[in-house]
Protein backbone atom coordinates (compact mmCIF):
# COMPACT_ATOMS: atom_id res chain seq x y z
CA UNK A 1 0.00 0.00 0.00
CA UNK A 2 1.28 3.14 -0.63
CA UNK A 3 1.71 5.84 1.61
CA UNK A 4 0.93 9.30 1.91
CA UNK A 5 1.13 12.34 4.23
CA UNK A 6 -0.08 15.38 4.82
CA UNK A 7 0.42 18.77 7.56
CA UNK A 8 -1.66 19.71 9.81
CA UNK A 9 -3.23 23.10 9.87
CA UNK A 10 -5.54 22.73 12.95
CA UNK A 11 -5.30 21.11 16.86
CA UNK A 12 -6.35 17.83 17.02
CA UNK A 13 -8.42 18.48 19.80
CA UNK A 14 -9.13 22.50 20.07
CA UNK A 15 -9.14 23.43 16.76
CA UNK A 16 -6.87 26.18 17.12
CA UNK A 17 -4.17 26.86 14.50
CA UNK A 18 -1.50 28.31 17.35
CA UNK A 19 1.64 25.92 16.84
CA UNK A 20 5.10 25.84 18.18
CA UNK A 21 7.13 23.49 16.80
CA UNK A 22 9.60 21.96 19.74
CA UNK A 23 11.58 18.72 18.65
CA UNK A 24 12.37 17.89 15.04
CA UNK A 25 14.10 14.33 13.94
CA UNK A 26 13.98 14.73 10.67
CA UNK A 27 12.90 13.05 7.53
CA UNK A 28 12.06 9.54 8.91
CA UNK A 29 11.11 6.04 7.53
CA UNK A 30 7.71 4.49 8.56
CA UNK A 31 8.66 2.45 12.24
CA UNK A 32 7.07 -0.74 11.65
CA UNK A 33 7.86 -0.68 7.95
CA UNK A 34 10.65 -3.90 8.02
CA UNK A 35 11.71 -4.66 4.79
CA UNK A 36 12.48 -8.00 2.70
CA UNK A 37 16.34 -7.66 1.95
CA UNK A 38 15.28 -8.04 -1.64
CA UNK A 39 13.04 -5.01 -1.58
CA UNK A 40 15.48 -2.44 -3.90
CA UNK A 41 12.77 -0.17 -4.04
CA UNK A 42 12.82 3.64 -2.24
CA UNK A 43 11.83 3.93 1.19
CA UNK A 44 8.96 6.04 2.18
CA UNK A 45 10.40 8.85 4.71
CA UNK A 46 8.24 11.79 6.07
CA UNK A 47 8.57 14.58 8.32
CA UNK A 48 8.91 13.59 12.07
CA UNK A 49 8.68 16.99 14.34
CA UNK A 50 6.48 17.72 17.27
CA UNK A 51 4.41 20.95 17.50
CA UNK A 52 2.92 22.20 20.66
CA UNK A 53 -0.57 23.58 20.17
CA UNK A 54 -0.33 27.16 22.32
CA UNK A 55 -4.30 26.59 22.96
CA UNK A 56 -4.52 23.52 25.08
CA UNK A 57 -1.00 21.65 25.33
CA UNK A 58 -1.74 18.90 23.00
CA UNK A 59 1.78 17.66 21.26
CA UNK A 60 1.10 16.35 18.18
CA UNK A 61 3.19 15.52 14.84
CA UNK A 62 3.24 18.04 12.34
CA UNK A 63 2.26 15.60 9.79
CA UNK A 64 -0.63 12.65 9.36
CA UNK A 65 0.22 9.39 7.33
CA UNK A 66 -2.53 7.88 6.30
CA UNK A 67 -3.78 5.01 8.04
CA UNK A 68 -4.10 1.88 5.98
CA UNK A 69 -0.33 2.06 5.40
CA UNK A 70 0.38 1.86 8.90
CA UNK A 71 -1.92 -0.44 10.04
CA UNK A 72 -3.71 -2.86 7.14
CA UNK A 73 -0.46 -5.23 7.40
CA UNK A 74 0.88 -4.96 10.92
CA UNK A 75 3.70 -6.72 12.33
CA UNK A 76 3.87 -5.87 16.12
CA UNK A 77 1.91 -8.61 18.17
CA UNK A 78 1.13 -7.60 21.57
CA UNK A 79 1.10 -10.99 23.03
CA UNK A 80 5.12 -11.33 22.62
CA UNK A 81 6.01 -9.67 25.82
CA UNK A 82 4.63 -11.57 28.80
CA UNK A 83 5.28 -8.65 31.05
CA UNK A 84 2.31 -6.82 28.69
CA UNK A 85 0.14 -10.04 29.35
CA UNK A 86 0.47 -9.65 32.90
CA UNK A 87 -0.60 -6.44 32.82
CA UNK A 88 -3.12 -7.12 30.94
CA UNK A 89 -4.47 -9.51 33.70
CA UNK A 90 -3.93 -6.73 36.20
CA UNK A 91 -6.60 -4.63 34.60
CA UNK A 92 -8.99 -7.14 33.23
CA UNK A 93 -9.08 -7.38 37.25
CA UNK A 94 -9.31 -3.49 38.00
CA UNK A 95 -11.87 -3.02 34.72
CA UNK A 96 -13.45 -6.05 35.93
CA UNK A 97 -14.93 -3.73 39.39
CA UNK A 98 -15.27 -0.44 37.70
CA UNK A 99 -17.47 -1.75 35.16
CA UNK A 100 -19.37 -4.31 37.07
CA UNK A 101 -18.81 -6.85 34.62
CA UNK A 102 -21.21 -9.92 35.12
CA UNK A 103 -20.24 -13.33 32.80
CA UNK A 104 -22.37 -12.58 30.09
CA UNK A 105 -21.14 -9.17 29.58
CA UNK A 106 -19.32 -7.92 26.13
CA UNK A 107 -16.34 -6.42 26.29
CA UNK A 108 -14.79 -5.05 22.76
CA UNK A 109 -11.34 -4.42 22.59
CA UNK A 110 -10.47 -1.65 19.90
CA UNK A 111 -7.37 -2.49 18.26
CA UNK A 112 -7.41 -5.79 19.70
CA UNK A 113 -3.96 -6.76 17.90
CA UNK A 114 -3.86 -10.92 18.59
CA UNK A 115 -6.39 -11.10 21.17
CA UNK A 116 -3.95 -10.67 24.41
CA UNK A 117 -5.86 -8.27 26.20
CA UNK A 118 -9.03 -10.06 25.65
CA UNK A 119 -7.86 -13.36 26.34
CA UNK A 120 -7.67 -11.83 30.09
CA UNK A 121 -11.31 -11.18 29.59
CA UNK A 122 -12.10 -14.39 28.39
CA UNK A 123 -10.38 -15.89 31.88
CA UNK A 124 -12.32 -13.80 33.90
CA UNK A 125 -15.58 -15.31 32.03
CA UNK A 126 -16.59 -12.06 29.81
CA UNK A 127 -17.62 -12.48 26.35
CA UNK A 128 -15.35 -10.45 23.90
CA UNK A 129 -14.97 -9.17 20.71
CA UNK A 130 -12.24 -7.85 18.97
CA UNK A 131 -11.40 -4.73 15.90
CA UNK A 132 -8.63 -4.45 14.39
CA UNK A 133 -7.39 -3.02 10.68
CA UNK A 134 -4.74 -5.68 11.03
CA UNK A 135 -5.52 -8.61 8.44
CA UNK A 136 -2.77 -10.73 9.50
CA UNK A 137 -2.77 -9.99 13.18
CA UNK A 138 -6.35 -10.52 13.76
CA UNK A 139 -6.12 -13.96 11.79
CA UNK A 140 -4.20 -14.66 14.30
CA UNK A 141 -6.12 -13.26 17.14
CA UNK A 142 -9.18 -15.13 15.22
CA UNK A 143 -6.99 -18.29 14.81
CA UNK A 144 -6.48 -18.33 19.28
CA UNK A 145 -10.43 -18.39 19.29
CA UNK A 146 -10.71 -14.55 20.05
CA UNK A 147 -13.47 -13.43 17.50
CA UNK A 148 -12.52 -10.63 16.03
CA UNK A 149 -13.69 -8.09 13.22
CA UNK A 150 -11.00 -7.02 10.95
CA UNK A 151 -11.51 -3.36 10.23
CA UNK A 152 -11.06 0.12 11.58
CA UNK A 153 -13.19 1.80 14.40
CA UNK A 154 -15.62 3.72 13.34
CA UNK A 155 -19.75 4.99 13.37
CA UNK A 156 -20.42 1.76 11.02
CA UNK A 157 -17.91 -0.85 12.93
CA UNK A 158 -19.86 0.58 16.27
CA UNK A 159 -23.17 0.39 14.33
CA UNK A 160 -22.81 -2.92 13.53
CA UNK A 161 -21.13 -3.90 16.85
CA UNK A 162 -24.48 -2.86 19.08
CA UNK A 163 -26.65 -4.55 16.21
CA UNK A 164 -25.40 -7.84 15.71
CA UNK A 165 -23.85 -8.43 19.35
CA UNK A 166 -25.21 -5.46 21.53
CA UNK A 167 -24.01 -3.02 23.12
CA UNK A 168 -20.76 -3.44 25.39
CA UNK A 169 -20.53 -2.86 29.04
CA UNK A 170 -16.35 -2.11 28.47
CA UNK A 171 -15.22 -0.74 25.12
CA UNK A 172 -11.21 -1.11 26.10
CA UNK A 173 -8.75 0.86 23.63
CA UNK A 174 -4.67 0.25 24.99
CA UNK A 175 -2.30 1.90 22.96
CA UNK A 176 -5.11 3.02 20.19
CA UNK A 177 -5.89 6.42 21.14
CA UNK A 178 -2.76 8.47 20.27
CA UNK A 179 -2.89 6.56 16.84
CA UNK A 180 -6.20 8.16 16.02
CA UNK A 181 -6.46 11.04 13.37
CA UNK A 182 -9.77 11.77 13.72
CA UNK A 183 -10.90 11.92 17.92
CA UNK A 184 -14.27 13.25 17.65
CA UNK A 185 -15.21 10.31 15.30
CA UNK A 186 -13.67 7.93 17.51
CA UNK A 187 -15.33 9.25 20.54
CA UNK A 188 -18.60 9.59 18.29
CA UNK A 189 -18.74 6.00 17.38
CA UNK A 190 -17.86 4.44 21.38
CA UNK A 191 -20.89 6.70 21.94
CA UNK A 192 -22.98 4.79 19.80
CA UNK A 193 -21.86 1.47 20.39
CA UNK A 194 -21.19 1.33 24.57
CA UNK A 195 -24.35 0.95 26.44
CA UNK A 196 -25.74 2.97 29.00
CA UNK A 197 -24.00 1.96 32.04
CA UNK A 198 -20.85 0.97 30.55
CA UNK A 199 -17.45 1.96 30.49
CA UNK A 200 -14.98 3.21 28.15
CA UNK A 201 -10.95 2.37 29.48
CA UNK A 202 -8.36 3.57 27.74
CA UNK A 203 -4.44 3.40 27.63
CA UNK A 204 -2.04 5.92 25.92
CA UNK A 205 1.27 7.01 27.01
CA UNK A 206 1.53 10.04 29.24
CA UNK A 207 3.78 12.90 28.11
CA UNK A 208 4.88 13.73 31.45
CA UNK A 209 6.65 10.13 31.27
CA UNK A 210 7.71 10.84 28.09
CA UNK A 211 9.12 14.13 28.59
CA UNK A 212 10.42 13.24 32.31
CA UNK A 213 12.51 10.20 31.18
CA UNK A 214 13.62 11.31 27.83
CA UNK A 215 11.39 9.00 25.78
CA UNK A 216 12.24 10.95 22.63
CA UNK A 217 12.36 7.44 20.65
CA UNK A 218 8.29 6.57 21.10
CA UNK A 219 7.72 9.39 19.20
CA UNK A 220 6.77 8.23 15.31
CA UNK A 221 4.83 8.28 13.17
CA UNK A 222 1.75 6.03 14.12
CA UNK A 223 1.90 8.09 17.33
CA UNK A 224 0.23 11.34 16.53
CA UNK A 225 -0.75 12.76 19.69
CA UNK A 226 1.22 12.76 22.80
CA UNK A 227 -1.44 13.21 25.43
CA UNK A 228 -1.67 15.23 28.64
CA UNK A 229 -5.25 14.33 30.81
CA UNK A 230 -6.90 18.05 30.04
CA UNK A 231 -6.69 17.81 26.10
CA UNK A 232 -7.66 14.25 26.31
CA UNK A 233 -10.92 14.67 28.37
CA UNK A 234 -11.79 17.79 26.05
CA UNK A 235 -11.65 15.77 22.98
CA UNK A 236 -14.09 12.75 24.96
CA UNK A 237 -16.38 15.75 26.51
CA UNK A 238 -17.26 17.05 23.50
CA UNK A 239 -18.77 13.33 22.66
CA UNK A 240 -20.32 13.26 26.08
CA UNK A 241 -17.66 10.97 27.63
CA UNK A 242 -16.91 11.90 30.95
CA UNK A 243 -13.42 10.96 33.12
CA UNK A 244 -14.74 8.20 35.71
CA UNK A 245 -11.41 7.91 36.92
CA UNK A 246 -7.44 8.38 36.13
CA UNK A 247 -4.46 6.38 36.96
CA UNK A 248 -0.62 6.22 36.05
CA UNK A 249 0.39 3.06 34.65
CA UNK A 250 3.91 1.94 34.14
CA UNK A 251 3.55 -0.27 30.94
CA UNK A 252 5.92 0.90 28.56
CA UNK A 253 7.76 3.26 30.26
CA UNK A 254 4.69 5.32 31.54
CA UNK A 255 0.60 6.05 30.89
CA UNK A 256 -2.27 6.87 31.50
CA UNK A 257 -5.27 4.70 32.46
CA UNK A 258 -8.65 6.71 32.16
CA UNK A 259 -12.03 5.52 32.76
CA UNK A 260 -15.18 6.92 31.11
CA UNK A 261 -18.35 7.22 31.47
CA UNK A 262 -21.80 8.69 29.54
CA UNK A 263 -22.63 10.59 33.08
CA UNK A 264 -20.43 13.09 34.54
CA UNK A 265 -19.25 12.03 37.79
CA UNK A 266 -16.66 13.53 40.47
CA UNK A 267 -13.47 12.05 40.26
CA UNK A 268 -10.60 12.83 42.76
CA UNK A 269 -7.95 11.46 40.91
CA UNK A 270 -8.79 13.65 37.67
CA UNK A 271 -8.64 16.39 39.87
CA UNK A 272 -5.37 15.29 41.48
CA UNK A 273 -3.74 14.63 37.90
CA UNK A 274 -4.65 18.07 36.75
CA UNK A 275 -3.43 19.82 39.43
CA UNK A 276 -0.30 17.97 39.04
CA UNK A 277 0.44 18.81 34.92
CA UNK A 278 -0.62 22.58 35.86
CA UNK A 279 2.02 22.76 38.61
CA UNK A 280 4.59 20.59 36.79
CA UNK A 281 4.35 23.39 33.91
CA UNK A 282 3.16 20.77 31.54
CA UNK A 283 0.80 23.56 29.90
CA UNK A 284 3.67 25.72 29.11
CA UNK A 285 5.99 25.21 25.87
CA UNK A 286 9.26 26.01 28.16
CA UNK A 287 9.33 22.67 29.15
CA UNK A 288 9.41 21.10 25.85
CA UNK A 289 12.32 23.30 24.47
CA UNK A 290 14.22 22.02 27.34
CA UNK A 291 13.17 18.01 26.90
CA UNK A 292 14.45 18.88 23.02
CA UNK A 293 17.46 20.22 24.22
CA UNK A 294 18.32 17.44 26.05
CA UNK A 295 17.42 15.38 23.64
CA UNK A 296 19.93 16.70 21.38
CA UNK A 297 22.80 16.21 23.42
CA UNK A 298 21.53 12.47 24.51
CA UNK A 299 21.62 11.40 21.04
CA UNK A 300 25.12 13.25 20.44
CA UNK A 301 26.43 11.07 23.63
CA UNK A 302 25.15 7.18 22.13
CA UNK A 303 26.24 7.88 18.90
CA UNK A 304 29.71 8.85 20.21
CA UNK A 305 29.53 6.39 22.76
CA UNK A 306 28.86 3.19 20.04
CA UNK A 307 31.04 4.60 17.48
CA UNK A 308 33.99 4.49 20.11
CA UNK A 309 33.09 0.61 20.80
CA UNK A 310 33.05 -0.21 17.95
CA UNK A 311 36.43 1.65 16.35
CA UNK A 312 37.82 0.00 20.14
CA UNK A 313 36.67 -3.63 18.21
CA UNK A 314 33.74 -4.72 20.24
CA UNK A 315 30.85 -5.77 18.74
CA UNK A 316 27.07 -4.67 19.21
CA UNK A 317 23.76 -6.18 18.77
CA UNK A 318 20.40 -5.01 19.47
CA UNK A 319 17.74 -6.28 21.20
CA UNK A 320 13.76 -6.08 19.87
CA UNK A 321 12.65 -4.89 16.67
CA UNK A 322 10.55 -2.35 18.64
CA UNK A 323 9.00 0.89 16.55
CA UNK A 324 10.84 2.91 19.50
CA UNK A 325 13.55 1.28 18.03
CA UNK A 326 13.20 2.48 14.51
CA UNK A 327 13.62 6.24 15.95
CA UNK A 328 16.16 6.11 17.90
CA UNK A 329 18.25 4.14 15.45
CA UNK A 330 17.61 6.51 12.86
CA UNK A 331 18.01 9.59 14.84
CA UNK A 332 21.76 8.61 15.81
CA UNK A 333 22.38 7.45 11.95
CA UNK A 334 23.18 3.25 12.26
CA UNK A 335 23.55 1.11 10.33
CA UNK A 336 24.30 -2.35 10.82
CA UNK A 337 28.23 -1.43 10.57
CA UNK A 338 27.43 -0.15 14.51
CA UNK A 339 24.47 -2.44 15.42
CA UNK A 340 25.33 -5.93 13.39
CA UNK A 341 21.75 -7.29 13.83
CA UNK A 342 18.80 -7.20 16.15
CA UNK A 343 17.22 -10.17 17.65
CA UNK A 344 13.40 -10.23 18.35
CA UNK A 345 11.04 -13.12 19.01
CA UNK A 346 8.37 -11.77 16.93
CA UNK A 347 8.05 -14.86 13.87
CA UNK A 348 6.94 -11.45 11.50
CA UNK A 349 9.74 -9.44 12.06
CA UNK A 350 12.37 -11.80 11.75
CA UNK A 351 14.59 -11.86 8.57
CA UNK A 352 13.88 -8.45 7.34
CA UNK A 353 15.49 -5.42 7.98
CA UNK A 354 14.83 -2.70 10.31
CA UNK A 355 13.63 0.75 8.51
CA UNK A 356 15.99 2.93 7.18
CA UNK A 357 18.85 1.76 8.97
CA UNK A 358 19.18 -2.01 6.89
CA UNK A 359 19.75 -3.60 10.13
CA UNK A 360 18.91 -7.29 10.09
CA UNK A 361 16.72 -8.59 12.28
CA UNK A 362 17.34 -12.15 13.67
CA UNK A 363 15.87 -14.76 15.80
CA UNK A 364 17.48 -15.39 18.70
CA UNK A 365 19.56 -18.50 18.16
CA UNK A 366 21.91 -15.94 16.63
CA UNK A 367 23.01 -14.67 19.62
CA UNK A 368 24.00 -17.90 20.96
CA UNK A 369 25.91 -18.45 17.89
CA UNK A 370 28.11 -15.50 17.31
CA UNK A 371 28.56 -13.57 20.91
CA UNK A 372 28.35 -9.84 20.44
CA UNK A 373 30.17 -7.98 23.86
CA UNK A 374 27.02 -5.74 24.07
CA UNK A 375 23.35 -5.53 23.44
CA UNK A 376 21.63 -2.61 23.09
CA UNK A 377 18.52 -2.72 24.74
CA UNK A 378 15.90 -1.15 22.25
CA UNK A 379 12.39 -2.35 24.25
CA UNK A 380 13.96 -0.77 27.42
CA UNK A 381 10.19 -1.27 28.85
CA UNK A 382 10.88 -4.65 28.50
CA UNK A 383 14.14 -4.73 30.12
CA UNK A 384 13.94 -6.84 32.81
CA UNK A 385 12.09 -9.72 30.91
CA UNK A 386 14.88 -8.86 28.16
CA UNK A 387 17.71 -9.64 30.63
CA UNK A 388 16.34 -13.14 31.91
CA UNK A 389 15.74 -14.08 28.29
CA UNK A 390 19.73 -13.78 27.63
CA UNK A 391 20.62 -15.03 30.72
CA UNK A 392 23.36 -17.13 29.08
CA UNK A 393 24.66 -13.43 27.31
CA UNK A 394 25.13 -12.19 30.49
CA UNK A 395 26.89 -15.17 32.22
CA UNK A 396 29.61 -15.35 28.97
CA UNK A 397 30.30 -11.74 30.03
CA UNK A 398 28.24 -9.83 27.56
CA UNK A 399 27.04 -5.90 28.92
CA UNK A 400 23.73 -4.73 28.26
CA UNK A 401 23.47 -0.99 26.89
CA UNK A 402 20.66 0.74 28.20
CA UNK A 403 19.75 3.90 25.64
CA UNK A 404 17.45 6.30 27.94
CA UNK A 405 16.91 8.27 29.94
CA UNK A 406 20.35 8.79 29.73
CA UNK A 407 22.79 5.96 28.38
CA UNK A 408 23.70 3.31 31.03
CA UNK A 409 25.66 -0.16 30.98
CA UNK A 410 24.29 -3.34 33.09
CA UNK A 411 26.64 -6.22 33.47
P1 LIG B 1 7.35 -2.80 22.29
C1 LIG B 1 4.43 -0.84 19.82
O1 LIG B 1 5.63 -0.12 19.95
C2 LIG B 1 3.68 -0.31 18.65
P2 LIG B 1 7.02 -0.85 20.12
C3 LIG B 1 2.50 0.49 18.96
N1 LIG B 1 2.37 1.56 18.01
C4 LIG B 1 2.49 1.12 20.32
O2 LIG B 1 1.79 2.07 20.52
C5 LIG B 1 3.34 0.58 21.37
O3 LIG B 1 3.73 -0.73 21.05
C6 LIG B 1 2.75 0.60 22.72
C7 LIG B 1 10.27 -7.72 21.14
N2 LIG B 1 10.54 -8.55 22.31
O4 LIG B 1 6.30 -3.65 22.87
C8 LIG B 1 8.83 -7.70 20.75
C9 LIG B 1 11.21 -9.72 22.14
O5 LIG B 1 11.58 -10.08 21.00
O6 LIG B 1 8.24 -2.11 23.23
C10 LIG B 1 8.71 -6.35 20.06
O7 LIG B 1 9.10 -6.47 18.71
N3 LIG B 1 11.46 -10.50 23.23
C11 LIG B 1 1.30 -0.38 18.96
O8 LIG B 1 7.27 -1.68 18.92
C12 LIG B 1 9.71 -5.48 20.80
O9 LIG B 1 10.63 -6.37 21.42
C13 LIG B 1 11.07 -10.16 24.49
O10 LIG B 1 11.33 -10.89 25.45
O11 LIG B 1 8.05 0.17 20.46
C14 LIG B 1 9.06 -4.68 21.90
O12 LIG B 1 8.25 -3.69 21.33
C15 LIG B 1 10.37 -8.91 24.65
C16 LIG B 1 9.93 -8.48 26.02
C17 LIG B 1 10.14 -8.14 23.55
O13 LIG B 1 6.63 -1.78 21.38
Amino acid sequence: MTAKFRPITSCRTCGASDFEQYLDLGDMPLANSLRLPSDQSPEFRAPLAVLFCRACALSQLSVVVSAPAMFSNYVYRSGISQTFARHCATFAAEARERASLQESSLVVDIGSNDGTLLKAYREIGCRTLGVDPAENISAIAVGSGIETINDFWNLETAGKIAEQWGRPSLITATNVVAHVDDLEAFFKAVQVALADEGLLAIEVPYLADLVEKNQFDTIYHEHLSYFLLRPLLRAAETEGLFPAYVRRIPVHGGGLRVYFAKDARKSDTVTATLAFEEEAGLYDAAVYHRFAREIDSIRKDLRATLTRLVSEGRRIAGYGASAKGATLLNSIGADARLIEYIIDDTPEKQGKLSPGTGIPISDSSRLQASHPAYLLILAWNFVDEIIARTSEFSRRGGRYIIPVPSIRFID
